[in-house]
């Protein structure tokens, strides 16, 4: 989800993925280290290991969006079911731990099916196992893809269409640039016609704590973003030093984003996939935007990109917003339905 993330593709969702074994990573590393500035796209922090690294960031006291968008999911989960509405079929893209779905299935009325889309197979499978253990009833249909790339919904067991719902929580909108959220949205709105999307957005704020958010004491932000060197290492044969970079996370408060990056730390020249990159020092390898945005702002986007703005819940301090967006129905072909 980046600055060089593409969510180009929900709307592909009939078309079967093309992806490379890898996922894409050795032709996005290469194409980003070839590039100036050099880029990559964040959703390779999300192997095993990043996955791990990212349950501890959202543990973290200086990581707020975490905690504060699963208290606004409990407080207001019966307003929230009220919007999704009974017999729904629940699509969660980039689904995790599976940790704040339960708050809404908990609260939802006959829920029909529940399809977790994520990444990470392996994390997927053992996280959908438990929930079909807590919610015999529940069809849990999980989905190992890159939903930026284009998903193939399964078939409802029942065979017919449900209402279908998304989750999109954790503000990993803001991972996608507005160009990127906006197409990502206009593609959700098609997909989810006669349903809607629940969506968590960090908000604009103090700089000062989202500094603290993206630089935390323990170095666990600055873990995850080395993984990807290590990431590289292991899977591309890449010869990066890890004290030879530096975690650097910062606000841009221009385009309201924090960004982060490995910094080079002295003169060096690094083999990746049998092909050489020199970095002087001070260069940077960009590998994660994370937008932030007002309320009016998002909704603004939203309706752009063909939803109904609804309410709209924000913690008492304006850290973290959750919006329902509804999804009207449209003349015309369809959007992608399993
Ligand atoms: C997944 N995503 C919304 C996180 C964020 O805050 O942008 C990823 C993250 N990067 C550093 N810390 C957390």
């Amino acid at each position: 989800m980046s600055p060089a993330f593409a969510p180009s593709a929900l709307a592909r969702a009939a078309v079967e993925s093309d992806d490379a074994p890898d996922g894409g990573f050795a032709s996005d590393m290469l194409e980003g280290l070839r590039a100036r500035p050099r880029s990559v796209p964040p959703k390779y922090f999300y192997d095993a290991a990043g996955s791990k690294l990212f349950d501890r960031i959202c543990e973290l006291e200086e990581y707020y969006p975490t905690r504060t968008e699963t208290a606004l999911l409990a407080r207001h989960a019966e307003a929230i079911a009220d919007c999704i509405g009974p017999d729904a079929e629940l699509v969660e893209f980039g689904a995790g731990s599976l940790r704040k779905v339960r708050l809404l299935l908990a609260a939802m009325r006959a829920p029909r099916r529940y399809v977790p889309i994520d990444i990470s197979a392996e994390h997927l499978q053992a996280e959908a196992a438990a929930l079909r253990a807590e919610h015999p009833a529940l069809e849990v249909a999980p989905l190992a893809a890159d939903f930026t790339r284009g998903v193939r919904l399964p078939a409802a067991a029942s065979g017919e269409a449900a209402r279908r719902v998304g989750f999109f929580p954790g503000s990993s909108i803001g991972n996608f640039t507005p160009e990127e959220a906006a197409r990502f949205l206009r593609q959700a709105a098609q997909l989810l016609q006669g349903g809607g999307l629940l969506i968590g957005v960090d908000l604009v704020k103090d700089p000062a704590v989202l500094h603290r958010a993206y630089n935390d004491a323990q170095g666990v932000t600055a873990a995850f973003n080395k993984n990807l060197l290590v990431r590289a290492n292991r899977e591309l044969g890449a010869t990066f030093a890890l004290d030879a970079f530096d975690h650097y996370a910062f606000y841009n408060p221009v385009a309201q984003r924090i960004e982060m990056h490995l910094v080079s730390a002295r003169s060096q020249a690094v083999r990746v996939a049998g092909e050489f990159f020199e970095f002087e020092p001070g260069e940077s390898l960009h590998t994660e935007n994370s937008y932030k945005y007002g309320v009016e702002g998002f909704r603004a986007l939203a309706r752009g990109a063909g939803f109904l703005p609804g309410p709209v819940w924000c913690d008492d301090a304006g850290l973290f917003s959750v919006h329902w967006l509804a999804a009207p129905r449209r003349a015309g072909p369809k959007g992608v339905r399993a």
